[in-house]
């Protein structure tokens, strides 16, 4: 890469059942980061505040319906709105930090919704891959046992048990890194950040270019 050229910031995505922790791990780590002096930018996935989200928010909470495929191509939509802030972000050094991406999209839609799971990763192809993806691993039992399982669709044992094998559809992928969710919340912060830090150094010492789902 030529001299002075801005090495270009990890794009790192959290995923993991509903109540799996993943949500308060993907925040702590930004502020990790950020205390470290990295440039971060901290996304979610369903966006819930965008058009596209406000949907996705309705159908969450059972005001509306719509067919399964239509559902799926919604939360597929709401990531492709974001690739261009994405790629902004990445390319110009910044550490972009997701909770949710496209793992969840085919786990939920495949697991929860009964979709064919290659129709399913085919509305998400091309999409800006993740340099990692932290995956808290969390059995559905136990995260039935935590608080706070919402009135949501999909928040059910039965339902996380089929969305849970669903994930393990991306178990065996280089980027694919679980992590024992069921450690103290400070644990698993830490080990986290030590890998995420690994990560955001590789890919900005190796210059690797920025790469799409699903290669
Ligand atoms: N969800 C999330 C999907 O069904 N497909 C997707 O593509 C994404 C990103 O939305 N139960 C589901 C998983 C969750 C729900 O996510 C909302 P959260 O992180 O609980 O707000
Ligand atoms: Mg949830």
């Amino acid at each position: 890469s030529c001299v002075g050229a801005m090495p270009r910031g990890a794009f790192i995505v959290f995923e993991g059942l509903d109540r799996s922790g993943k949500s308060s791990q993907s925040q702590r780590l930004a502020a990790s980061l950020k205390d470290k002096g990295h440039d971060v930018k901290a996304i979610r996935f369903p966006n819930r505040e965008g058009p596209l989200g406000q949907l996705i928010d309705a159908f969450l909470r059972k005001d509306i319906d719509f067919t399964k495929r239509t559902c799926h191509h919604l939360f597929s939509s709401d990531r492709w709105e974001k690739q261009c802030e994405i790629q902004a972000a990445v390319l110009s050094g910044t550490t972009v930090i997701s909770d949710r991406y496209a793992f969840s999209g085919v786990a939920y839609s495949s697991g929860a919704e009964g979709l064919p799971l290659e129709w399913c990763k085919n509305a998400d192809s091309g999409l800006i891959a993740p340099d990692t993806v932290f995956y808290i691993d969390v059995s559905p039992e136990e995260a039935n046992r935590r608080k706070g399982y919402g009135a949501e669709r999909y928040e059910k044992l039965e339902i996380q048990r089929r969305v849970y094998s669903s994930y393990m559809h991306f178990s065996t992928q280089p980027y694919w890194h679980a992590i024992d969710g069921t450690k103290d919340i400070d644990s698993i912060a830490a080990e986290v950040c030590v890998k995420a830090e690994q990560v955001v150094s590789s890919v900005a010492a190796s210059d690797a270019p920025v790469t799409t789902l699903w290669d």
